[in-house]
């Protein structure tokens, strides 16, 4: 019945949208260029996962933007590095934050050490190519341009040199916001987040520096679908937060080149979307789309505390290639909402970061070995957050009647052989733990011997436990047992 109200309600202020509209039907998109600026300022940038500060009632302005491209090496995932190419060091690029009837006069450096010529085409600008053929520019070169931002909404831009689709794969696309007259209303936290999709010589997971697969990138066959720039972009120490009762918005972009994203966030519900980043408001959404190259805007309320997990709902992507991001909310427990414990914990069966391939696949062992405990101890640290953080969570505390703990376990500290055997051979029936019992399953952990060795002494070297070293040797001999 509220429904259906609602539904009418809608109906009628869009036909007197519709009617109004027509009132002004020649003016209306030209309004915004009529809109005169009053003085200058300098642009504040971001780089993911922040936005600049909000437009508030700022009249609008000749706006500076300055921008330098820079091609530089960074890390994909844990030991997998790769040659990003960026707008202003970050992928995705620099927030740029403007409102409507703003002159951006928009400045692209190319830093000299950069190999290639490069450009931007923003979605924001009315005019050839969105900026893309008089922003073209060379290494140790800089292109100034202008335009007025005529439309509100959130927009994609990207370098548009050939070949665009590898540009765009190697990371040079960022997010514009056009803030309408008065600003957008406030909220208590805002986000930047930005979906892409990678194409590397060497299939998911391999080490080293992996230069980028053009074939697979035709084919549209990524090895990773990530949010802002790599698999741990927002997670660990780069998840967002939030306290309950606060009220997030989220400027969520895909880059591309290739995917579509099925954006979600496990354990909320959107109040609302600004579907394609556009006017149009959509209420109590579980998933919206983002084309390659659109954005959305989403806004939720938090109520309850727990890690809400970001995927793109192409499930594999998130649990297989990336696409999963946290956003820790923090604050009291509120029993009329919800009333169990964290519920994503249960909810990913299959961990949080990048999950190896079904069994049939080898698992690939990895060529750098560890060289001292230090190492031992950071690259277990790395497999543990990607491979058993879901289930036993970040300081090994478990989840009641699921997932037992690892802190402090006499189940593990009592036999190394039998927790060396838990990852590799897999898990089930019941086993007591602390005095508490567990019937589930883990199922067999597909990291190499080297993973499992540093895993586990990651694990028995942290949260109390009894500061055992497990070797690749041991964890060979109870895999060929
Ligand atoms: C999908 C969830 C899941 C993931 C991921 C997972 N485990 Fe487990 N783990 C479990 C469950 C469930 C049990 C209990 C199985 C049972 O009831 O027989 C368990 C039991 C264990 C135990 C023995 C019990 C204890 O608390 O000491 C160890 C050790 C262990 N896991 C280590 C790991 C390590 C190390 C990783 C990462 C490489 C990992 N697990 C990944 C779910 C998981
Ligand atoms: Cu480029």
């Amino acid at each position: 019945m509220k429904n259906i109200k609602l539904l009418l309600g809608t109906a009628i202020a869009g036909a007197l949208f519709l009617t109004s509209c027509k009132g002004n039907e020649n003016n209306e998109p030209t309004n915004n260029s009529d809109i005169s600026v009053s003085r200058e300022m300098v642009a504040e940038l971001t780089a993911p996962p922040h936005v600049p500060t909000p437009i508030g009632r700022r009249k609008a302005k000749k706006l500076k933007v300055n921008m330098e491209i820079l091609e530089q090496e960074g890390e994909l995932t844990d030991g997998v590095r790769y040659n990003y190419w960026t707008f202003g060091g970050s992928v995705p690029g620099s927030f740029i934050r403007t409102r409507v009837g703003d002159e951006v006069e928009f400045t692209l450096s190319n830093h000299p050490d950069n190999k290639l010529p490069h450009n931007i085409d923003l979605h924001a600008v009315t005019g050839p190519g969105g900026g893309a053929e008089s922003s073209f520019v060379a290494p140790g070169f800089e292109k100034t341009f202008s335009f007025k931002t005529l439309n509100p909404g959130l927009f994609v831009y990207h370098c548009a040199t050939a070949p665009v689709g590898m540009h765009i794969a190697n990371g040079m696309y960022g997010l514009i916001l056009v803030e309408p007259e008065g600003g957008l209303p406030p909220v208590d936290k805002e986000y930047y987040i930005m979906q892409g999709d990678f194409y590397t010589k060497g299939k998911n997971g391999e080490r080293g520096l992996q230069p980028f697969d053009m074939q697979k990138a035709v084919d549209e066959n990524a090895d990773y679908v990530v949010f802002n720039g790599s698999v741990d972009g927002l997670t660990g120490d780069n998840a967002i937060t939030a306290k309950v009762g606060e009220t997030v918005r989220l400027y969520v972009g895909n880059g591309g080149p290739n995917l579509v994203s099925s954006f979600h966030v496990i354990g909320e519900i959107f109040d609302k979307v600004y579907v394609e980043g556009g006017d149009l408001i959509n209420e109590n959404i579980q998933t919206t789309l983002i084309p390659a190259g659109g954005a959305a805007i989403v806004e939720f309320r938090v109520d309850v505390p727990g890690s809400l997990v970001l995927v793109d709902h192409s499930i594999f992507r998130a649990f297989n290639k990336g696409a999963l991001g946290i956003l820790n909310v923090e604050g009291e427990e509120n029993k009329k909402i919800y009333s169990g414990e964290l519920r994503e914990g249960i909810y990913l069966p299959e961990g949080p970061g990048i999950q190896s391939m079904p069994t049939t696949d080898e698992i690939v062992e990895s060529e750098v070995p560890a060289k001292s405990m230090e190492e031992q101890m950071k690259f277990g640290k790395q497999v543990y957050m990607q491979t058993c953080f879901a289930c036993h969570q970040g300081e090994g505390q478990g989840i009641a009647n699921a997932f037992p703990p690892l802190a402090k376990s006499d189940y593990l500290n009592a036999d190394v052989d039998r927790a060396i055997s838990a990852v590799v051979h897999g898990l089930s029936g019941e086993i007591t733990v602390n005095g508490n019992k567990y019937n589930s399953v883990m199922t067999r952990q597909m990291i190499s011997s080297e993973e499992v060795a540093n895993v586990l002494t990651y694990v028995y070297n942290s949260w109390g436990n009894n500061g055992t070293v497990v070797t690749k040797e041991m964890v060979e001999k109870v895999k060929n047992k």
